[in-house]
């Protein structure tokens, strides 16, 4: 039975097993969530970032996949990088931001992680409407069958709270 739980902060100060980051498909850093969770994890991240570029993903993580560095500094085991899809021209294809949750639970899952701190994928720079993003969030975490305890969406600001307090009901 996983518990959906809903706090507002900032998700690199989360003690949690793992720590999903909304990175893109390079792996090699960005704003938002990927830059706060590079600077505050030091440079361990990166460098298995770059080995994940130099082996299995040599032409980067495709959207709506998950795949798991070390946390270094973070007060986590892991980070499990996943890359949302981009919101353009008025829509987005809702599988992928699905597959992102769910493939990152899948992640989560093989590691062996118990609780899971998620971002609001794909609502920042990549313009997913909040209210949607949310929907889909919940929703996939309701659905997927998974091991983890805790999914821990942590939410910058009062409206993405909001938006994900009214998905919980
Ligand atoms: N803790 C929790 N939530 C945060 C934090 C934080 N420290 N910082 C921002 N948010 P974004 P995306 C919220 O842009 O839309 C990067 O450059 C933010 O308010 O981080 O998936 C990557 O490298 C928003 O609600 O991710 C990619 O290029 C949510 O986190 C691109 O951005 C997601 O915003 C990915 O864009």
């Amino acid at each position: 039975m996983t518990t959906i739980r809903l706090v507002q902060g900032d998700i690199t100060r989360q003690s949690v097993d793992a720590v999903v980051n909304a990175a893109n498909s390079s792996l090699l850093g960005g704003g938002g969530v990927d830059g706060a969770i590079h600077r505050r994890g030091g440079p361990e991240i990166l460098d298995e970032c770059r080995a994940l570029r130099a082996s299995r993903y040599g032409k980067g993580l495709p959207t709506g996949q998950a795949v798991a560095t070390a946390a270094g500094k973070l007060d986590a085991r892991w980070v499990i990088h996943t890359v949302g899809p981009v919101w353009q021209g008025g829509r987005g294809d809702p599988s992928l931001l699905a597959s992102c949750h769910r493939e990152a639970l899948r992640v989560a899952d093989e590691l062996g992680a118990r609780t899971v701190a998620f971002p609001a994928i794909s609502t920042g720079v990549y313009g997913w409407p909040l209210e949607d993003a949310a929907r889909i969030a919940v929703e996939t975490v309701r659905e997927t069958p998974t091991d983890v305890e805790e999914v821990r969406f942590v939410l910058f600001d009062d409206r993405a709270y909001e938006a994900f307090a009214r998905q919980l009901g």
